[in-house]
């Protein structure tokens, strides 16, 4: 039998509807899910020949769950960056060293790596730290977190949330319980606070630790 002019007619009422069901999606897709804090990521990397702060360069900021992942997915994974070199992810407006007025009263809580843990648990505990500070994981106490270093070094690597205020007990180690946990990281696995001061005026290789957990 050929086709009628009402098989016609709801053949095209069915396109427009699935044109305007794709232009509805199309639409959800390109809306960007803001997130609550515009963040700063930042580089370093060990050139001798320059200061500590001329090594250190901010590569972009990004305020939406999109551009983040398309962002994170673009760079290199922190375990294959190079030994001596630094990611850092920062509220947008601090600096990542201890100088910053938000810094300067605060201090880190501090993961120390083993050199294995590189290739096992490196790029899944970074990851986890970047979500932890977009996802604002820390509840009210998000407010005291400044940012997130993950340092490749010789002697074993380094990961740390860095707070606003060392002083702030309570606060503190909230913070240092939700990373924890959020880390997956072992109860006897140890968790290490130091403040900002005590490591930038350490004398010998160990910072006194002021918390730990
Ligand atoms: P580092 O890169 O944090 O650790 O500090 P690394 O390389 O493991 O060295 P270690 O001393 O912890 O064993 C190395 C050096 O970089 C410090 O001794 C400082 O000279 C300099 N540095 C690091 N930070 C985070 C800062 C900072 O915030 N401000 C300034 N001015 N120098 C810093």
């Amino acid at each position: 039998m050929g086709e009628t002019a009402v098989d016609q007619i709801i053949q095209i009422s069915e396109e427009a509807e699935e044109f305007q069901k794709d232009a509805k999606l199309g639409k959800e897709l390109s809306v960007k899910h803001p997130l609550q804090n515009t963040w700063s990521l930042w580089f370093f990397k060990n050139d001798k020949s320059k200061t500590w702060a001329a090594n250190l360069r901010k590569i972009t900021n990004f305020d939406s769950v999109e551009d983040f992942w398309g962002i994170y997915n673009h760079l290199q994974v922190a375990s294959k960056l190079g030994i001596g070199c630094d990611y850092s992810l920062f509220k947008e407006g601090i600096q990542p060293m201890w100088e910053d007025t938000k810094n300067r009263c605060g201090g880190r809580w501090l993961v120390n790596l083993s050199k294995s843990q590189r290739q096992t648990e490196l790029d899944r505990l970074w990851l986890e730290t970047l979500l932890c500070l977009i996802g604002e994981a820390f509840g009210e106490d998000s407010d005291h977190v400044c940012g997130a270093v993950v340092q490749l070094r010789g002697k074993g690597d380094k990961l740390a949330v860095w707070t606003n205020e060392a002083d702030n007990a309570e606060s503190v180690v909230k913070i240092g319980k939700s990373f924890k946990e959020r880390l997956t990281l072992p109860p006897k696995f140890p968790l290490i606070y130091e403040k900002h001061m005590d490591t930038a005026n350490k004398t010998g290789s160990q910072t006194k630790h002021k918390y730990s957990i």
